[in-house]
C-alpha cells in the first residue's frame, strides 16, 4: 500500500492511493474523495484526469467536504442565544451545505502519514465567521483513513471561538453498478430506515418520520421500489423531487447499500444519514456534465438538516466555545462473492 502526490494546475494536488485491489483518490480542494476503484469499477462518481476544471465548476458537491453545516438552513436564518442570524442566501430563499464560500470551495493544508496497514490524509483549516457568517470560528482537522481492508474512514476534529453550530459531512456520490448504469437497482438495508418528510423547499416538514422498514415489510429495500412506491405519502414526495432527497434515522448507527457486485457498508457515529439520489443533474451546463438523473447516490451523515429551526437550543449540531469537537464515519467497499 503506497501513496503520491500529483499536482494539476489551480493549486489542486490528487493524493492517489494504491491498495492493489482497491485504488482511492482524494484532493486538497474541499479536502475530497476524488476516485475510489474496485479494480477497474468506479464506485464513486469524479473526475481524476480534469480535476482541476472538473471541480472548481461542479454544483453537485461531488465528493467534497460540506461544512460548517450540511443542507438547507430555512430562510438563511436563526437564533442562538437570542441572538439572530442572517447567513447568505445560496439556495432559493435558503442556505445550503454552509454558503457560497462553504468547506467544499476551500482549499485545505495537508499532510500524508504512511502507517502500518493504513495511510492517513490529515486535512487542516480555518472556518472564518466573516465568510460565512455563523458566530465563531473553527478550527478545523478532518483526517481520512484508507486502510488495507478497503475502509475509508472520516475523523472530524474541531474547535470554536465562540457557541456556534457545526454539522459538516462528506458529499460523495456511489454507483456500485460495474456498467455505472443508474442506481435504481441498489438495495438499502438497515435495522431502522426512518424517511423525514420534507415540504415544497426541501426543508424538513415534520419531526414524525415514516418507517420504511413498516411500509415495505423489509429492513431491505430496493430505491426503485421506493421511487415506484403506490404509497400516497411516498408517491407525493418522490414524484416532487424525482427520488430521494431526504434525512434518515438509521438503526444501530449503521447501514448497507448494495447491488449484485458490491456492498458498501456505512457506519457512524452521526445521528442521522441524508440519501440523495442526484434527481436532476441538468442545472449544470457544461461538457464535464454527462450524468443522468439517479446517476448516483449519497450517504451524507450529519443531523437533521434545519436542525437549529426545528429544535432550538437542543439542535445536536450546536457546539460550544472550546469543546473539542469529534466526529468519525466510515464506508467499507466488498467484493461479493470474496472472502474478506
Ligand atoms: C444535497 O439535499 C441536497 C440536494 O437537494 C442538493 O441538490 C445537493 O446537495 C447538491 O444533498
Amino acid at each position: 500500500m503506497f501513496a503520491k502526490v500529483e499536482s494539476q494546475s489551480n493549486g489542486i494536488d490528487l493524493i492517489k492511493i494504491d491498495n492493489e485491489e482497491t485504488k482511492i483518490v482524494f484532493t486538497n480542494y474541499g479536502a475530497r474523495i476524488v476516485s475510489w476503484k474496485f479494480d477497474d469499477n468506479n464506485i464513486v462518481l469524479g473526475n481524476v484526469v480534469e480535476a482541476d476544471e472538473f471541480y472548481q465548476e461542479n454544483p453537485f458537491n461531488f465528493g467534497a467536504t460540506i461544512g460548517r453545516y450540511g443542507g438547507r438552513i430555512a430562510d438563511a436564518t436563526f437564533e442562538l442565544d437570542g441572538k439572530t442570524y442572517h447567513l447568505d442566501k445560496n439556495n432559493n430563499n435558503h442556505n445550503i451545505h454552509g454558503g457560497p464560500k462553504g468547506l467544499d470551495t476551500q482549499f485545505f493544508d495537508y499532510e500524508v502519514i504512511e502507517q502500518v496497514g493504513q495511510i492517513k490524509i490529515v486535512f487542516t483549516t480555518t472556518i472564518k465567521s466573516e465568510n460565512d457568517h455563523f458566530p465563531g470560528d473553527i478550527d478545523l482537522e478532518i483526517i481520512h483513513t484508507y486502510d488495507i481492508d478497503h475502509k475509508w474512514t472520516i475523523e472530524y476534529k474541531a474547535t470554536a471561538t465562540e457557541k456556534t453550530l457545526f454539522n459538516p459531512m462528506n458529499h460523495v456520490y456511489f454507483n456500485l453498478n460495474r456498467d455505472n448504469n443508474v442506481i435504481d437497482n441498489h438495495c438499502i438495508s438497515s435495522s431502522k430506515l426512518d424517511m423525514y418528510l420534507l415540504d415544497e423547499e426541501n426543508i424538513v416538514a415534520s419531526l414524525e418520520p415514516v418507517d420504511l422498514i413498516h411500509k415495505f415489510g423489509s429492513e431491505s429495500i430496493q430505491f426503485k421500489d421506493i421511487f415506484n412506491s403506490e404509497d400516497g405519502v411516498i408517491q407525493e414526495q418522490m414524484s416532487r423531487y424525482g427520488g430521494i432527497d431526504h434525512p434518515f434515522d438509521i438503526g444501530n448507527n449503521e447501514m448497507t447499500v448494495e447491488n449484485k457486485h458490491f456492498l458498501l457498508k456505512v457506519q457512524t457515529d452521526m445521528p442521522n444519514v441524508v440519501i440523495f439520489t442526484f434527481n436532476d443533474t441538468t442545472s449544470w451546463e457544461s461538457d464535464f456534465n454527462i450524468y443522468k438523473a439517479h446517476s448516483g447516490f449519497t450517504l451524507e451523515t450529519q443531523c437533521i438538516p434545519n436542525d437549529i429551526n426545528l429544535l432550538g437550543e437542543e439542535a445536536p449540531s450546536i457546539i460550544e466555545a472550546g469543546q473539542p469537537y469529534y466526529s468519525k464515519t466510515s464506508y467499507k467497499i466488498f467484493e461479493k462473492g470474496k472472502e474478506q
